[in-house]
């Protein structure tokens, strides 16, 4: 029988700790990390310092200390666990005559591996090409020699050592054109979904935390349609690249728009975030933003933090929140449950998926009001426009007009003023 499974590289891990109370978290994701882009960690290392050493990131004393471990463990990958300056991972590469590769660089090969879009491809590219622009160096084509591309599916930097500063930067501008486009058609659709005043509702959280499997899980339960509507699941950092929009249709003629999207990590870099910014629109469009927490995680407080400092970079503020606390039937309690302002439950449950509808229903339609109204028989637009976008609880033919009680948002209360009695 043949072995397709890729054979694992051995890596050794290593990081400075600037007196970081976070620090054996920052260790503990980036093995995970590693474990994405087909590693087998062998050992780690870390190093307590005031600043990191401007040139070799470790003293002295520590690269030979991690070079005798490394090589002692047959480790072929030194990992590090912050971004690295290129002068920095050159003088490492040639100390412990390892491969060298630092965070960043880690978790753009894992978005890499996983892009299955065009739109996601070209945004992993943007940034893996942004994160060699200034690594390329005329000294440093011996480098790429030297490093020899020994880790799997290189992506945009399988070229890299033709490429030079001029054709990288001319691709960058190709691919944000290519992108721009992209995001053109997107935002259109956008725009129709803002126009028509149903709420947007979208999932955020750490990655592998159930984002996906919850909207599963409320399209099952609550959208007539079938099957092809179901989005990706699996037990993998970084599953979802792109955002998939989706529109829930509660009972009662409640509906909302729902959307899933890429999850989070720390430390995501910057030039990741920034390419990732069209995919990422949905949620600073959104009403309310559901937060999904892996509660059976013993790091689950740091996740949360962690998605709320991604939020704060894409500049997501004011946008009100609910905590979803999922993956319950991994603890021993009861569940579902409301907890606070938010829930405990398993987005596999079908009465937990009940509970998070309920909850959503209340914030996202608190400012709807119950309303009557007499709309003329001769405005069907109007009450067309109500069928779609009201939740009718009584409805009439008199001679006067339809009579219409219903739940109305604020701006359809507005829009339909002359017909409220
Ligand atoms: N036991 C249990 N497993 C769950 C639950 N929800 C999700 N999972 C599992 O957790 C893994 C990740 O689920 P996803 O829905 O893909 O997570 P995600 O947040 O979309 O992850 P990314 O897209 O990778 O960021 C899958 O193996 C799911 O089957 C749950 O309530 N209970
Ligand atoms: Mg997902």
């Amino acid at each position: 029988m043949i072995d397709n499974t890729p054979r694992k590289v051995k890596a050794y891990l290593a990081g400075v700790n600037l007196d970081d109370s976070n620090f054996d978290y920052y260790m503990t994701e980036l093995a995970n990390l590693a474990q994405a882009a087909n590693m087998e960690v062998v050992g780690q290392s870390r190093q307590n310092l005031e600043h990191v050493v401007a040139g070799t990131y470790f003293g002295l004393g520590k690269i030979n200390e991690i070079k005798d471990m490394a090589h002692g463990l047959k480790a072929e990958m030194l990992v590090l666990n912050d971004e690295l300056s290129p002068v920095q991972i050159r003088n490492l590469e040639k100390m412990t005559k390892l491969r060298v590769i630092d965070r960043t660089e880690l978790i753009l090969e894992i978005f890499s591996s996983r892009a299955r879009t065009k739109q996601a491809k070209l945004q992993v590219q943007l940034a893996q090409l942004e994160y060699e622009l200034p690594r390329l160096h005329p000294s440093e084509n011996n480098l790429d020699q030297q490093r020899g591309g020994g880790f799997a599916n290189r992506g945009a930097g399988e070229s890299k050592l033709e490429l030079n500063r001029r054709t990288i930067g001319k691709q960058i501008t190709i691919i944000k054109k290519e992108l721009s486009a992209i995001s053109g058609q997107e935002e259109i659709k956008a725009k129709r979904r803002n126009q028509t005043h149903i709420p947007k509702v979208a999932l955020v959280g750490y990655t592998n935390a159930g984002k996906s499997t919850t909207m599963n899980g409320l399209l099952e339960e609550f959208s007539k349609e079938n099957d092809e509507k179901q989005v990706f699941v699996k037990d993998m950092l970084f599953a979802t690249l792109d955002t998939s929009v989706r529109r829930i249709e509660l009972s009662n003629n409640f509906s909302f728009i729902l959307s899933d999207t890429v999850g989070f990590i720390s430390k995501l870099p910057h030039n990741l975030i920034e390419s990732f910014k069209a995919t990422l629109q949905e949620v600073k469009d959104a009403d309310l933003l559901i937060n999904i927490v892996d509660s059976s995680d013993s790091n689950m407080i740091q996740m949360i933090r962690t998605t709320q400092n991604v939020l704060s970079e894409i500049g997501v503020k004011d946008v009100p929140m609910i905590t979803a606390y999922n993956k319950a039937d991994k603890t021993d309690r009861n569940y579902p449950q409301i907890v606070g302002s938010g829930i405990l439950y398993s987005a596999t449950d079908s009465e937990s998926i009940k509970l998070l509808a309920q909850l959503i229903t209340k914030r996202v339609f608190a400012s709807y009001r119950k309303v009557n109204l007499v709309v003329p028989l001769a405005d069907g637009k109007a009450l067309a426009n109500l069928h779609e976008y009201a939740q009718i609880i009584l409805e009439e033919y008199k001679t006067d007009g339809v009579h219409v009680t219903a739940r109305l948002a604020p701006e359809k209360r507005a829009q339909f003023h002359q017909y409220i009695v």
